[in-house]
């Protein structure tokens, strides 16, 4: 029986575990990135290990997200990041470079290869043909130090292409759509693997973005093959060498398939407030629009920008609507200048804005009262733009760009004939903004710069064997990480200082909840479906935990926070069955009892409800290596105990 291409990455680089679907497996990693957010606290991580050099082939620590030093803490913590990667053979993209996953996908990703980054939209990297995956801070610290990376051996979901899009259709409909069908929890366990005639006519940054935005389907990773024109993409960027072509056996088996015929196709969005509430433009209408934002991870490529110009080419944005551009990365920002499409841009009235996340997380921008904007992003979660009542659609660059002309949604098919948008022959390939890591020999010479924010880890406790503690939270279904732990310009800065960030825990769902978590002392928190869905920072396990929070019991869990919740020592507990989720109310104290047997046994745990007096069962199937990671209070602790061992 042949093999996907994911399951062909995945066999080469299989360490341990045993290679069958549903079985746990630990996966070599080739390379590893981080972005300054998250980054921060993976490092704090990692030098609590006590490891020297890295041991993977690459690391890459990129400044992107922090980016508005509106007090010191920012700067800090970009200092401290340089700081770690000199010292410890990390390479470091420096502010103004780009935002992570643009950059890593032009100057670092290679065909065949493993990634995982502390930055849930890891997968762009995909669209290359490696299998990238989003992961807690300290897994990519482990992974760092040489350490596997874990995960359950994945279904396989095959994507197939087929048609050719028709003008002004862009990759982020095709995603959308995808989105559309399969909905936040249709990729949760599995790998999204693409194939079909219509790669052929999908550049490597059209691939990016869809695999950039299976992040949103839950999905652990999505993958491309790496074909012809991911070679012409890598040898434009002067890396030709590193090309290898890889795709799936022609009988390879898949667990699903999804057929698409692009040609059906029209321009989507996906109304607020999720990215898989997705629309056509006529179901929308012509609504009225306050904001455009073309820009983030998934569509800031040089293409993107190409057909943005395209579309604004002396015209002038709406006088209602403001627009932002923010290129992926120096090298895009760079020729558009030399290509003259940055003036045109400019010329236009877009607000250009630096090479960095920004508006995407809430770093500015944020819209006015119950605006409405129109972004390229791929989240709309409520409040994340900084403006809680405000109205986020996400389409593609084309959309946004003609909107912002017409002053309302419009739909881009109306520009007619389009002209062949044509990748260069060669970037501008100048990797000035990328810091080398000090010679290994050199190393102990290099001083950590820590900030008077930067503050520890958080302590954790071994796990008891019974827990009893009241609900100081019940929410509801596709909880995100943004509820948990909010971003935003005001936050962001305390991402190194745990006792800080505690205090915006959960406060978009409970403004109270910080105060009265911390105020019992222990607590647990109850939750719905796809519980911990959205990005991959530890945060929303590492505030609860300072929080006293022991346990989470839900529906079900996203796959990242899942695993960022046992890194963190905390019980991620899955009803068995869901009914149970409406006889818990709020400030129930629930006891759990013979926690230790429950987890070394069948991971059946028997939880009963003081208030209501019912007992049910809630699940926590976890391998071996996960048991005592839970047991011994976290994956920080078991590494170093390990480490020591050795
Ligand atoms: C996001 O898009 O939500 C982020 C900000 O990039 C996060 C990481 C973070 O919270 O720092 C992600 O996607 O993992
Ligand atoms: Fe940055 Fe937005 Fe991409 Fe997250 S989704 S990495 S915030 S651009």
């Amino acid at each position: 029986m042949g093999l996907t291409l994911a399951e062909k990455i995945l066999k080469a680089h299989t360490v341990d575990g045993e290679f069958r679907k549903g079985s746990e497996i630990g996966i070599r990693i080739d390379q590893t990135l981080t972005q300054d957010a998250t980054g921060t606290m993976a490092y704090i991580e990692f030098e609590a290990m006590g490891i020297g050099q890295v041991k993977t082939e690459r690391s890459v620590a990129y400044i992107d997200h922090n980016t508005l030093q509106s007090g010191f803490e920012n700067a800090d913590d970009h200092r401290f990041i340089a700081s770690v990667a000199k010292k410890h053979g990390i390479y470091y993209s420096r502010p103004g470079n780009g935002i992570c996953h643009q950059v890593h996908l032009e100057r670092f990703s290679v065909p065949g290869k493993t990634l995982i980054g502390s930055d849930s939209h890891t997968p762009t990297c995909g669209g290359i043909g490696m299998l990238a995956i989003g992961a807690g801070g300290l897994d990519v610290a482990v992974a760092m130090g040489g350490g596997a990376y874990y995960i359950t051996y994945p279904e396989i979901l095959n994507v197939r292409l087929t048609g050719r899009l028709k003008p002004w259709v862009a990759a982020k409909d095709i995603i959308l759509e995808v989105l559309r069908r399969i909905s936040v929890k249709g990729g949760v366990g599995k790998i999204v693997e693409y194939s079909g005639d219509a790669l052929r006519y999908l550049s490597v940054p059209e691939r990016a973005t869809i695999t950039n935005m299976g992040a949103e389907l839950g999905a652990t990773t999505s993958i491309f093959p790496s074909d012809e024109i991911t070679k012409e993409f890598l040898e434009a960027q002067g890396r030709g060498d590193v090309w290898t072509p890889l795709a799936a056996d022609p009988d390879a088996v898949y667990d699903g398939v999804i057929e698409i015929d692009l040609s059906e196709l029209g321009p989507l969005a996906a109304c607020p407030h999720s990215p898989d509430n997705v629309k056509t433009l006529s179901e929308i209408g012509n609504i009225k629009i306050d904001q455009v934002c073309i820009g983030s991870c998934t569509n800031s490529s040089l293409l993107d920008m190409m057909k943005v110009a395209y579309i604004l080419k002396g015209k002038t944005v709406h006088p209602d609507v403001s627009l932002t551009v923010s290129p992926g990365s120096k090298q895009v920002f760079g020729m558009m200048a030399e290509l003259g499409i940055l003036d045109t841009i400019i010329q236009s009235g877009a607000r250009v804005l630096e090479c960095a996340c920004g508006p995407c997380i809430g770093m500015g921008q944020s819209p006015n009262s119950k605006g409405v904007s129109l972004r390229t992003f791929n989240r709309n979660f409520e409040g994340r733009s900084g403006t809680r009542d405000a109205m986020i659609y996400l389409v593609s660059p084309e959309t946004a760009a003609y909107s912002a002309l017409c002053g309302y949604l419009a739909n881009p098919r109306e520009l007619g004939t389009m002209p062949l948008f044509e990748l260069p022959e060669k970037f501008h390939i100048n990797d000035n903004m990328i810091t080398k890591p000090a010679d290994e020999s050199e190393a102990h010479t290099v001083e950590i710069l820590r900030g008077p924010n930067i503050k520890e880890y958080p302590a954790t406790e071994e796990l008891s064997d019974t827990i009893r503690a009241s609900c100081s939270l019940k929410v509801g279904d596709n909880i995100t990480t943004d509820h948990i732990m909010p971003a935003g310009a005001k936050i962001l800065p305390l991402r190194s200082n745990i006792p800080e960030i505690s205090k915006h825990c959960f406060t978009v769902c409970d403004k109270d909840f910080p105060e009265r978590a911390k105020a019992l002392g222990q607590s647990i928190i109850v939750g719905g479906v796809n519980y911990g869905q959205g990005s991959s920072r530890e945060h929303a396990a590492l505030a609860p935990l300072y929080l006293g929070v022991k346990a989470v019991i839900a529906k079900s869990f996203a796959r990242i926070h899942r695993q960022n919740l046992i890194n963190a020592g905390i019980l991620p507990l899955e009803l068995e069955d869901p009914a149970d989720y409406d006889s818990i109310s709020q400030g129930d104290v629930l006891e759990i009892t013979g926690v230790i047997s429950s987890l070394e046994g069948n991971g059946i745990f028997r939880v009963k409800d003081n208030d209501t007096g019912r007992t049910f069962s809630a699940l926590c199937r976890l391998s071996d290596r996960m048991k005592a990671v839970m047991k011994c209070g976290g994956l920080l602790k078991f590494t170093k105990q390990n480490l020591n061992r050795e």
